[in-house]
């Protein structure tokens, strides 16, 4: 069975069906080889690896038998490590092309196969990881996400939760790639849906990063600490009731790992941080108790454009609620350094999130005086006339602005030598 015409030969002359047909074949299948013909079994499981292979014909003969499926799953729930990895092998043969994997979601049960895949993460070897190379190759395909909604809650999200409720327990090393595909799978936002709005999932998350924290430091728990933590970015970015539920716990873990010196995982905390704080006004205070301006005034001087764009969010939101927010920032950015600097940055997010925040922490006392010398009224100014292309940078520009001639009047003449008001006219149409 190395050439394509005998591939083709075994498929037209009915080869799957004498197969299929014959009962001790069959028997040996569904017994998984327990019934004293183990080799009988791996050899069919062979045979099928080598008509397969490189024939997508074949392919789709094989999983369109009614048989297969059934008889697909029990092999992989067999407790014959040879018979789990061959059955993993010719998965395999599936998952490696686009029309191979459509097969798979036309003629398996989806949430079944998941579940049976990642049984696997309960061995030491392996076949760990091999199955879940499997379910990250599955997970690409936009068509699999879709077909898995269903019973998803149900089914799936159970048993990736009971993974990450045992980590001490279930194989280390393939580990991050399982929460990988949790990741995958997110982006369906239905399924991100049903993840987000999970306690037990919020539950298992926390305790997982917990055991990180605390067991075995080494790269293998910072991997899986950071593939947790990526899940948790986007889990938070939706908004409900469980969320601002657990915002408490998670703002908690947030504060222990901006500790850490490692850059991505500071990045991911922050990006929690920055989702989840808008949702809960007491985390809100938990944070800035637990000294998080200092560090994001630290993110916002050194860190790359997504920590930068997490951390100014994070600092809108804190700044806009918390008078000890802003009081931090006067003291600890003198003269608005850093914030000023932003102000000049390409991306209009970053522009918009730290208007919002001069805005707000303009209102301290003492603070908009502390800018007297700087050109902070030009360059609001522009940024309220228009060089922006999105409106909110308009509005954010021009509530500081606002904000800066109310609590020091020497900026009202400077605004009028500037034409300002004008300026200031034509965008208010942005405020509401
Ligand atoms: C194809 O099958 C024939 C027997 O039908 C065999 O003699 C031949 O070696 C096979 N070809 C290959 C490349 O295996
Ligand atoms: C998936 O859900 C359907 C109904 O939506 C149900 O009939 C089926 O049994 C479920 N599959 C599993 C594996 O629970
Ligand atoms: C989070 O979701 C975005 C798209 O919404 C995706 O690009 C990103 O890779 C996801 N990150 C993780 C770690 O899942
Ligand atoms: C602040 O940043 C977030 C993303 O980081 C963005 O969604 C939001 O629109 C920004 N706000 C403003 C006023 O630019
Ligand atoms: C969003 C997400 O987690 N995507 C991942 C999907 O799987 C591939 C392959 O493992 C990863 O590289 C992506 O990061």
């Amino acid at each position: 069975m190395t050439d394509c015409t005998n591939k083709t030969l075994f498929r037209t002359g009915s080869g799957f069906s004498i197969l299929n047909d014959n009962k001790i074949v069959r028997r040996s299948i569904s017994t998984t080889g327990e019934d004293g013909a183990l080799d009988l079994c791996l050899s069919v499981i062979m045979l099928w690896q080598a008509v397969c292979q490189r024939n997508e014909e074949n392919q789709r003969v094989l999983l369109a038998l009614s048989s297969t499926g059934e008889q697909l799953f029990c092999l992989l729930m067999s407790r014959d490590p040879e018979i789990h990895r061959q059955s993993l092998a010719l998965l395999a043969i599936y998952t490696q092309t686009e029309m191979g994997r459509d097969m798979v979601n036309e003629y398996l049960d989806l949430p079944e196969l998941v579940q049976a895949l990642l049984r696997f993460m309960d061995f030491p070897d392996e076949r760990a990881s091999t199955a879940i190379g499997l379910l990250t190759d599955l997970a690409q395909e936009e068509r699999f996400r879709v077909q898995l909604r269903s019973n998803f809650s149900t089914v799936v999200l159970p048993s990736f939760t009971r993974l990450l409720r045992s980590i001490e327990l279930v194989n280390a090393a393939a580990l991050p790639q399982s929460i990988a595909v949790l990741g995958n799978l997110s982006l369906d936002t239905v399924m991100r849906g049903q993840m987000s709005a999970c306690e037990l999932c919020w539950k298992a998350c926390l305790e997982a990063v917990d055991k990180c924290q605390v067991h075995t430091p080494g790269s293998s728990s910072r991997d899986l600490l950071f593939a947790i933590l990526g899940l948790m970015v986007n889990l938070s970015l939706e908004q409900n009731a469980v969320i601002q539920e657990y915002a408490g716990p998670v703002t908690h873990m947030c504060m222990a790992l901006l500790n850490s010196k490692d850059g991505g995982i500071l990045t991911r905390t922050m990006g929690i941080l920055s989702h989840v704080l808008p949702q809960c006004p007491i985390a809100i205070e938990d944070a800035v108790t637990g000294g998080v301006v200092k560090k994001i005034l630290q993110f916002l001087k050194a860190g790359g454009q997504t920590t930068t764009l997490y951390s100014i969010k994070t600092l809108a939101v804190c700044t806009k609620s918390s008078l000890q927010a802003r009081e931090d920032v006067v003291m600890q950015d003198k003269r608005f350094r850093i914030l000023m600097k932003l102000l000049s940055s390409e991306s209009e997010l970053i522009v918009g999130n730290t208007s919002l925040c001069l805005g707000n922490c303009l209102e301290v006392p003492g603070a908009a005086s502390s800018l007297l010398k700087s050109d902070i009224l030009k360059v609001l100014l522009r940024h309220a006339g228009g060089d922006a292309k999105k409106t909110a940078v308009q509005k954010n520009a021009a509530i500081a602005l606002g904000k800066l001639c109310t609590s020091e009047p020497r900026y009202m003449v400077e605004l009028r030598q500037l034409h300002g008001i004008e300026i200031l006219n034509s965008c208010m149409k942005y405020v509401d």
